[in-house]
């Protein structure tokens, strides 16, 4: 899985079912809507759609799963349907596994297993793709969290990291399903966040599985943006493509995006920039 069946990195166009995503304003909350948008960015280019019910923003609104998978499930079972290849964006066991029986070719858990100790046994049990991100407590302690101590942010991700894989190895998961995910903003300064980002290829080498990099509209990126459109995240749609180009060249296995058009372009970009150097 390491280098995609497509030979480039993929692109993981985000439908958010929430009524309080931070980054898109809740814009795609119902079924219908949300249906809509995966397949408008499929039809933009997206190789993957990742369907998440639950916002990790801080001060959200929690949910049950039995609201998650209202939300996710008729959406995973449309696209699915459709031929698309489904992610679900869950932290909970449950919810993965009712979302693998819609469809979901992938899971992909921003707590790496760490919020709901069954995950690792569904893994293993589905055989499906885990997408296991860095991360070391909920949206509301995170910024608490930054402390990596002398050897620095990205040691300290691959040891926690690391720890994961065992987890997953000991849980019956095999290697082969996994990728892996340096949690850019969940418990991460601005500065360590770049610092992760511009270690995406000394995480691909040194991990040995496929990494995913989610930096789209994220926080960190008002650095690279004017002033004046720090604080909106649909200003940082440029800086987004640019880490992707950035990403892919360095090897990411995939990009998680909320706007498919310029990443697709930017991942194609990057492949022809490898190619010809
Ligand atoms: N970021 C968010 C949600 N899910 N999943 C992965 N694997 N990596 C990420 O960086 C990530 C994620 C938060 O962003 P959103 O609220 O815009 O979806």
């Amino acid at each position: 899985m390491a280098a995609s069946a497509a030979g480039r990195t993929l692109v993981m166009g985000i439908v958010n079912v929430t009524p309080d995503s931070f980054s898109d304003g809740g814009r795609w909350h119902t079924t219908e809507l949300a249906v809509a948008h995966g397949h408008q960015l499929l039809a933009q280019g997206a190789d993957i759609l990742d369907v998440g019910g639950e916002s990790t923003r801080p001060g959200a609104t929690p949910v049950t799963t039995e609201q998650e998978q209202g939300r996710v499930l008729p959406v995973i079972r449309a696209l699915a349907d459709a031929g698309a290849v489904v992610s679900v964006d869950t932290l909970h066991a449950e919810t993965a596994d009712a979302a693998v029986a819609a469809g979901a070719w992938i899971v992909n858990d921003v707590s790496g297993g760490l919020v709901d100790p069954s995950m690792h046994r569904v893994i293993a049990a589905t055989g499906v793709v885990y997408i296991c991100q860095h991360w070391r407590g909920a949206p509301e302690i995170m910024d608490t969290l930054t402390d990596y101590g002398a050897d620095g942010v990205i040691a300290g991700v691959e040891t926690e990291l690391r720890q994961r894989l065992d987890e997953l190895d000991a849980a019956g998961v095999n290697s082969e399903q996994i990728v892996l995910d340096p949690g850019l903003g969940f418990a991460k300064t601005h500065a360590q966040s770049w610092e992760l980002l511009a270690a995406t290829g000394r995480l691909v080498d040194e991990l040995g599985r496929p990494v995913l990099i989610g930096a789209s509209r994220k926080r960190f990126l008002a650095a690279a943006t004017v002033p004046e459109a720090a604080a909106d995240p649909l200003a940082r749609d440029a800086a987004t493509t640019a880490t992707t180009a950035l990403a892919a060249v360095a090897g990411a296995w995939a990009v998680r995006v909320h706007e498919v058009p310029a990443n697709r372009d930017a991942v194609r970009t990057a492949s022809l920039w490898k190619e010809n150097r």
